[in-house]
């Protein structure tokens, strides 16, 4: 059998997916997606995990789709496999929150995957960048859509049509990073910050994740009777009862994440 191109670990609440082909920078093969979808799923069904960490290595988060494996194909190839669809689009079905922690390269389907999470902890060696346009290619797995939203249609274009590749800072000026740390402390960092949102009641943090991904979905209406909808639901949950009876009698709260 071949190695495996994840690692992956449960600390507590939180469940770790590392990408593990250090030597080829992390690239993208169609076997590692099916490796991390996996691992993604048996953690989102697991109930005994309350967010999800995906990483790389320090020089790479992953440094795009995988050249080598796709240069041959034929319009024909991508097509009948439907290339980025299946087990790539099903890493957006994941319903509990999953956090890219980013050191060096993110480029390419590198960068898609880590826009695919739901927020980005970046190393301050981390290097953003979607450079397929020089390969005679797109971004072809979310970049020409979630980069746009996620920092402006100025910075997306300047980006996917130049190749220009950013850094930690300007990643998070832009807004495309939710917390820059430097490069060593970036893997304590999201699992620290994982760690947060695990020990949250698991109802009220998955409704939040769906809401919030709503609001990209749905013109303003539809997304605020969502986010409604869901907030009136949520009181039907233990823990809503737990947390607010807590917070009256200036206990701490003991959640069962039901
Ligand atoms: N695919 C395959 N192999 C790669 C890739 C890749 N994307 N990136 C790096 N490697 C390999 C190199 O070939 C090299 O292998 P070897 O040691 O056998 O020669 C090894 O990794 C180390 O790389 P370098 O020697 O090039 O390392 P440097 O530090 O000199 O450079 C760079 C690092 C700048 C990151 C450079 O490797 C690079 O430019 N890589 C390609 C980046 C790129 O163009 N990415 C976009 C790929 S296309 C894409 O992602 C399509 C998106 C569509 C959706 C995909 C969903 C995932």
């Amino acid at each position: 059998m071949s190695e495996p191109m994840i690692k992956t670990e449960i600390q507590g609440r939180v469940g770790l997916v590392t990408l593990n082909r250090a030597k080829v920078l992390n690239a993208l093969s169609n076997e590692l997606i099916d490796e991390v979808a996996q691992a993604m799923r048996d953690f989102d069904a697991n109930d005994d995990i309350g967010a999800i960490v995906l990483t790389g290595s320090e020089k790479a988060f992953a440094a795009g789709a995988d050249i080598a494996a796709m240069k041959d194909w034929s319009y024909a190839d991508v097509y009948k496999q439907d290339y980025l669809g299946h087990n790539w689009e099903s890493l957006r079905r994941i319903r509990k929150p999953v956090i890219a922690a980013v050191s060096g390269f993110a480029l390419g389907g590198g960068c898609e995957l880590a826009m695919q999470c739901d927020f980005i902890i970046a190393g301050e060696n981390a290097k953003f960048g979607q450079p397929e346009i020089k390969l005679g290619i797109i971004p072809g797995y979310g970049g020409t859509q979630r980069l746009p939203r996620a920092m402006g249609k100025a910075k997306a274009m300047d980006m996917i049509l130049t190749a220009r590749m950013i850094g930690a800072q300007e990643a998070e000026q832009a807004g495309l990073v939710a917390r820059v740390v430097p490069t060593e402390k970036v893997l304590e960092e999201a699992m620290a910050a994982a760690a947060v949102i695990a020990s949250m009641p698991l109802p009220a943090v998955m409704m939040a994740k769906e809401s919030i991904n709503r609001a990209y979905e749905s013109p303003l209406n539809e997304g605020l009777l969502f986010e409604r909808r869901n907030f009136h639901a949520l009181f039907s949950t233990h823990d809503q009862k737990e947390g607010m009876n807590a917070f009256v009698e200036k206990r701490e709260a003991k959640f069962r994440h039901e």
